[in-house]
């Protein structure tokens, strides 16, 4: 069994303990990068999932009008191809914009990434997402700036997105056939005109492959984001990481489309479904042999502050910006401390998972069965420390002789708040239990009877006995215990119902 890194957090992060295995760009990932790519990735949190459990980023909502339609879209609500649908952000000017970064980098210097993802499309609005990109590579020259597009503008923009220092730039790529765009986009707006059908899904897949090919010539970093359409683009996305890959893209990140009728989107009304966990997963993997895949994205919103999974925005309004007086020279000098301790205490880490080799010789003599999937419940720490109960997500890790490798996460609603009850809430709880489907065990540092009993009967063992411990070392325990149990000679249940 190989052992991978744990993921490890300092104080200054409480993101979940996700394993570097197979998620994002990690340390390993990047050790073979230039020199110049690595500086660029190591502290941005979507481009290396270690980067996460210690950098934050923040959104602006600068950017209201959209040029596309996408089937997933309403517009009422803020673009779905960053950010999870059905949030509306508040609209900010670029000087507003501007204010609400410096005060947001000045209060939570891990803050190292600026992006802007909507509401519609940032190159939709290049006076407003330029002036606001101008400003803080004047003003804060210590944040690195990004930006998410659906490329429809992009080549016409590359040069001015050079101009002002950006490079990360993430195109939303759900095709490279125009027969599968055309069950996408309804139309585009083009020159003046709506374009609609296959002859507007050929132009937008055009312009998006024209921007990744100059982005890539220019070295700046591209992320593709593909939305996962059940029996309308999933198998096509193996081919859009072929070619995106072929073309240079750095970062492959499959989210799973959220349709829902109260979102009023074309796809919610008409009862498209998104795709399993487990579909998400094996296609997933599928692209992987292609690409470096993104795996711990949020689907954060177009306003959203702070560490990946966790949102600060309401810390910033409008009214309690105005009031903050802002040295930014100062803030730039503990900005830049707090990041130096940031990277010895994640080089210690990185020392400390090194030497950690207890799984390889915790399966010694133990036989080849199929893999199995584990829930884990971590604040944080790269160690199983959560109450059940408590849990807003739950960090997916699949084990078998193989390897422990971090999958995903899956996010539910907490049902529990007390320290000694759970399981009040019955629907809560058996949402839970319904988003866990496909997991054969889940470890907490503490669970109450009632869920207990509820897990079992939907043959998911909970486990609490290794609170406290290093995740992949807990998940190679219990594999273990599984193995000798016999209870991996059956084959694995079915992974049918819950979304991703
Ligand atoms: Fe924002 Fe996107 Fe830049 Fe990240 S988000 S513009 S690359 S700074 Fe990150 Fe959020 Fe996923 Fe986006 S977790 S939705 S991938
Ligand atoms: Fe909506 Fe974004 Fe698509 Fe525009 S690009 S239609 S804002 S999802």
């Amino acid at each position: 069994m190989e052992l991978k890194v744990p993921g490890q957090t300092t104080q200054a992060s409480s993101g979940g303990g996700c394993s570097s295995g197979g998620c994002g760009s990690n340390g390993d990932q990047l050790a073979h990068l230039p020199e110049a790519i690595r500086d660029k990735v190591k502290n941005h949190p979507c481009y290396s999932e270690e980067a996460h459990h210690y950098y934050a980023r923040m959104h602006v909502a600068v950017a209201p009008a959209c040029n596309i339609q996408c089937h997933y879209c309403n517009r009422k609500y803020d673009c779905a191809n960053e950010s999870r649908p059905g949030v509306v952000s508040e609209l900010l000017t670029p000087d507003q914009a501007v204010k609400k970064v410096m005060a947001v980098a000045a209060t939570i210097p891990q803050m190292t990434v600026l992006g802007i993802a909507g509401p519609g499309d940032p190159l939709a609005n290049p006076e407003r997402t330029m002036e606001t990109f101008r400003q803080l590579s004047e003003k804060a020259p210590d944040i690195k700036l990004c930006v998410s597009t659906n490329g429809l503008a992009l080549p016409e923009q590359v040069e001015e997105l050079s101009r002002h220092n950006i490079d990360h730039v993430t195109i939303t790529i759900n095709c490279v056939d125009p027969d599968v765009g055309a069950k996408i986009y309804p139309w585009i707006f083009w020159n003046n005109r709506r374009i609609k059908g296959r002859k507007a899904a050929k132009i937008l897949i055009e312009q998006q492959q024209k921007g990744l090919e100059m982005l890539v010539a220019k070295g700046i970093l591209v992320k593709v984001n593909s939305v996962m359409i059940p029996g309308v683009n999933d198998e096509h996305l193996k081919e859009v990481s072929r070619v995106v890959k072929a073309k240079g893209a750095f970062l492959h990140n499959v989210m799973p489309l959220i349709a829902e009728a109260g979102h009023g989107t074309f796809f919610g009304v008409m009862g498209q479904r998104g795709p399993t966990h487990g579909e998400l997963q094996a296609l997933q993997d599928a692209c992987a042999g292609d690409m470096n895949m993104m795996r711990h994205c949020r689907q954060c919103r177009a306003d959203a502050v702070g560490l990946l999974g966790e949102d600060r925005g309401a810390e910033f309004t409008l009214d309690k910006i105005e009031g903050m007086e802002i040295d930014y020279a100062a803030a730039m000098q503990m900005r830049a401390d707090v990041h130096a301790a940031i990277e010895v205490d994640r080089e210690a880490q990185r020392r400390q998972a090194a030497e950690i080799q207890v799984p390889l010789a915790m399966l010694q003599g133990v036989r080849e069965t199929r893999p199995v999937l584990m829930a884990v419940a971590t604040s944080g720490g790269g160690v199983v420390n959560q109450h059940f109960g408590h849990a807003r997500e739950f960090l997916i890790y699949e084990a078998s002789r193989q390897d422990v490798r971090f999958i995903g996460h899956r996010k539910v609603d907490v049902y529990c708040s007390g320290n000694d009850t759970c399981g009040a809430a019955e629907t809560a709880l058996q949402k839970t239990i319904r988003t866990l489907e496909g997991c054969e065990a889940v470890l907490c540092s503490r669970i109450g009877y009632e869920p207990w009993g509820l897990l079992e009967e939907a043959g998911i063992q909970p486990n609490g006995e290794h609170a406290l411990e290093p995740i992949e070392q807990a998940v190679t325990a219990v594999y273990r215990e599984m193995v000798e149990a016999g209870r991996l000679d059956s084959p694995a249940p079915r992974v049918s119902r819950a979304r991703a």
